[in-house]
C-alpha cells in the first residue's frame, strides 16, 4: 500500500563531484561525491524535518543512480515514483571550489535518464498521492519537452486536488537561454501559489516592471525574494510585507541554500505556522546547509533546527 504524502516534488536527481582542492577545475585532482539536484535536496530537507515527502524522477541503472536511491531511502524520502532506466546515464555535475569569484559547474546530463521524465512517470506512480503541497523548480522544465510536460501535468493535478503549488524559479543559464526560459517560467509562475527566487529570477518569471507586484497581481499568493546574505523578504496578497535576516554564518559552500530554505518554509507552512515563522525556518535551514560541504549534508532535523534558531551559548554541553 503506497504511503500517503504531504509533499510531492519532481525533478532530476544528480551526483555532484565537488573538487576538494580550491581553485580552477583544471587543477583539481580530488573530488568528493555528493547527492544533489534541487528537488532531491528539497525532498531530503523535508524528510529530515518530519514531512512525508516523495519524488518523481528517473535515474540510470548505474552506480550513481544506485547511490542516489540508497541515499533517498536512507533519508526516508518516498521513492515509489523513481524509475531506474536501463541503459541510461544518471545526471552528473562537477563543481570547482573557489574562495574568490563564482565556482564553475559543469553538467553532464544531456540525454540523461532524469531528462527523460514525462507525465507518464507521474501517472504511473499514482499521481499526487494525497499530497497537500507540490513543489517544482525552473530546472526540470529546462531539461526536455517531456520533463516540462511532466511539470505542467503535476501542476494540473495539484490544482485539481486543491493542493498548494510552490515554484522556485532556479534559473540555470547553462541549461537554456533567458529568451527560451522566460515564457516558460512566466507560465509556470502564474500557476503557482508561492513563487521564490532572487530579484533577477523574479524579474524574468514575472515579465513586469515591478516583479513582485506583477506576480501578486497575476494570482500568486506569496512571493519570496531571496536576498542572499541579507536574508529573505515575503509579500503576500493579504498585504503582508515581511523581511527576515539571514543568521550569521561562516559559509563553506553556498550551493543548496535555496532548496534548504524551501524545505524549511514548506515544513513550517504545513505545520500551520505563519509566513514570518516560515521565513525563519527557511533561513535557519539555509544557514545550516551553507555551513558544511555539499547540498544536503547540513540539512537539519526538526529538533536541530529549533536548537539552531535559539540565540544563546555557542556550545551546548
Ligand atoms: O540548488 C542546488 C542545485 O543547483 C544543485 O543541486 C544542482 O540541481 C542542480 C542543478 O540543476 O543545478
Amino acid at each position: 500500500m503506497p504511503m500517503t504524502l504531504d509533499v510531492l516534488t519532481l525533478g532530476e536527481p544528480l551526483v555532484a563531484l565537488m573538487a576538494v582542492e580550491g581553485g580552477s577545475l583544471a587543477d583539481a585532482g580530488t573530488f568528493r561525491r555528493h547527492v544533489a539536484g534541487a528537488e532531491t535536496n528539497l525532498a531530503i530537507g523535508l524528510a529530515r524535518l518530519g514531512v512525508r515527502a516523495g519524488i518523481v524522477a528517473r535515474v540510470g541503472d548505474d552506480g550513481l543512480g544506485t547511490a542516489i536511491l540508497r541515499r533517498l531511502r536512507a533519508e526516508g524520502v518516498d521513492v515509489d515514483g523513481v524509475t531506474v532506466e536501463a541503459g541510461a546515464a544518471t545526471g552528473l555535475l562537477v563543481r570547482e571550489r573557489r574562495a574568490f569569484g563564482p565556482s564553475e559547474v559543469l553538467y553532464r546530463r544531456t540525454g540523461s535518464a532524469g531528462s527523460r521524465l514525462s507525465p507518464a512517470d507521474l501517472e504511473g506512480s499514482g499521481g499526487l498521492r494525497g499530497a497537500r503541497w507540490l513543489h517544482v523548480t525552473g530546472i526540470t522544465p529546462a531539461l526536455s519537452a517531456s520533463a516540462l510536460a511532466a511539470v505542467e501535468a503535476a501542476i494540473d493535478a495539484a490544482k485539481a486536488a486543491d493542493a498548494t503549488v510552490s515554484f522556485d524559479v532556479n534559473l540555470r543559464r547553462r541549461l537554456w537561454s533567458e529568451a527560451e526560459a522566460a515564457p516558460v517560467l512566466q507560465r509556470l509562475a502564474r500557476r503557482a501559489d508561492v513563487v521564490l527566487g532572487d530579484p533577477d529570477e523574479l524579474a524574468l518569471a514575472s515579465g513586469t516592471d515591478d516583479a513582485v507586484a506583477g506576480l501578486l497581481a497575476a494570482g500568486v499568493r506569496t512571493v519570496v525574494t531571496k536576498l542572499g546574505a541579507d536574508g529573505v523578504r515575503a509579500r503576500t496578497t493579504d498585504g503582508e510585507d515581511l523581511q527576515v535576516a539571514a543568521p550569521p554564518v561562516r559559509a563553506v559552500d553556498p550551493v543548496g541554500a535555496g532548496d534548504a530554505f524551501c524545505a524549511g518554509f514548506i515544513a513550517a507552512r504545513l505545520d500551520g505556522q505563519g509566513v514570518e515563522t516560515a521565513l525563519r525556518w527557511g533561513v535557519g535551514c539555509g544557514a545550516a546547509v551553507v555551513s558544511v560541504d555539499g547540498d544536503i549534508d547540513g540539512l537539519p532535523t526538526r529538533p536541530e533546527l529549533e536548537r539552531l534558531l535559539q540565540a544563546g551559548a555557542d556550545t551546548i554541553r
